[in-house]
């Protein structure tokens, strides 16, 4: 039991996902605005707008993944500027150079998918738009992986389907607009762009110069697997003693999707390993008692934590705790354990406490 518990320290996990795709999965800055349920406008059309997404969780470049997605370049075939890149980044929150770089131009280690354009004839664009496979953060094609291909023009005031497949086994990377292939690249982008490291973020970026276009992008259906790291288990540690020793504890790994009561995976690793040691000790009694921060009003804290701390004895029943060694509580936000004037405060206070009782003799 323990040489398997060890082995599984090991294992990075990797989940399927759930590929319902959600604006609420990305995160938006500059100038991107939600314009529908699945849609985000990324520029305006004005000089110098520039506006990015990026999706919240890191994907695995190990395993194959299909993004499809509509965009839209806007309406301005002869003065539209500048185009978009779709960015695989180590880094998430990070955003390049407008203008001509259109938000890609400085993000180092990277590859870049860009639908350009605007030709700058000092980066070595041709004169029709344009796709190529960029990489470390330079719009110019002297050294690009892949293109310039011209493409037919796209700033023709429809939307248009784009596809991006990844074979990580065949090394093949493939775009399609509106199904035709536009661009195939084949080689060992983890190790030659990545240094060997799989897990990316990914967005799109876009960006208006001198001239300017509204581009917007809609994303239909995502196919990847996330790479989710494996927390230091608390209860792997002194944690377990003391919650045997009856103390109160808090488990920083127990975390919940913001401002509900879903449990994030890595909690789930966490609470089997506390379901595995109350499993062993029959008759004992848990209570678990949610807290959250100041942020919102007083009675919704006291509810979402209610109902957080109930997922989490619904979690425990699940894993085969009897209901009747669980007793759930909420107490709201009036037992903060730290500021809630600084937003680290704030996340140390959004927690789950813990208390393990031994029946009375
Ligand atoms: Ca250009
Ligand atoms: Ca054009």
């Amino acid at each position: 039991m323990r040489h398997l518990y060890l082995l599984l320290l090991f294992l990075t996990p990797v989940f399927a996902i759930a590929q319902r795709p959600a604006i609420s999965d990305f995160r938006l800055s500059g100038d991107a605005v939600k314009t529908g349920d699945r849609c985000i406008q990324l520029t305006f059309d004005q000089r110098w707008s520039s506006g990015s997404i990026w999706y919240k969780e890191a994907i695995s470049l190990k395993s194959p993944f299909t993004m499809e997605l509509k965009v839209m370049l806007g309406c301005k075939n002869r003065d539209g500027a500048d185009g978009m890149v779709f960015v695989f980044h180590p880094n998430d929150r990070r955003v390049g150079y407008a203008g001509e770089g259109m938000g890609f131009s400085g993000l180092r280690p990277s590859i870049g998918i860009e639908i350009d354009t605007w030709e700058n004839e000092h980066l070595g664009d041709p004169g029709q738009d344009h796709i190529a496979l960029l990489r470390d953060g330079s719009v110019a094609h002297y050294r690009n992986l892949e293109g310039p291909n011209p493409i037919r023009n796209i700033e023709d005031c429809t939307e248009h389907d784009l596809r991006i497949n990844w074979y990580p086994n065949r090394e093949q990377l493939t775009i399609y607009i509106d199904g035709r292939q536009v661009l195939f690249y084949q080689g060992d982008l983890l190790n030659e762009v990545f240094r060997g490291k799989d897990k990316v973020y990914w967005g799109v970026t876009s960006g208006t110069g001198q001239y300017s276009n509204r581009q917007s992008v809609c994303i239909e259906k995502l196919d990847f697997k996330l790479v989710e790291e494996r927390p230091n288990l608390e209860l792997a540690g002194p944690k377990a003693n003391r919650l045997i020793d009856g103390e109160f504890i808090s488990l920083s790994n127990i975390k919940f999707e913001s401002g509900s009561a879903k449990l994030l995976p890595a909690s789930q690793m966490e609470l089997d390993e506390l379901a595995r040691i109350i499993k062993a000790r029959p008759g004992w009694k848990l209570d678990i008692l949610g807290h959250t921060d100041n942020v919102g009003s007083a009675s919704n804290n006291q509810q979402l934590s209610e109902r957080r701390a109930r997922a989490v004895a619904k979690y425990l029943q699940e894993k085969g705790i009897p209901e009747a060694q669980l007793n759930s509580r909420g107490l709201g936000e009036r037992f903060p354990k730290h500021s809630n004037k600084s937003a680290a405060g704030r996340l140390k206070n959004r927690r789950v406490d813990f208390r393990l009782s031994k029946p009375i003799a």
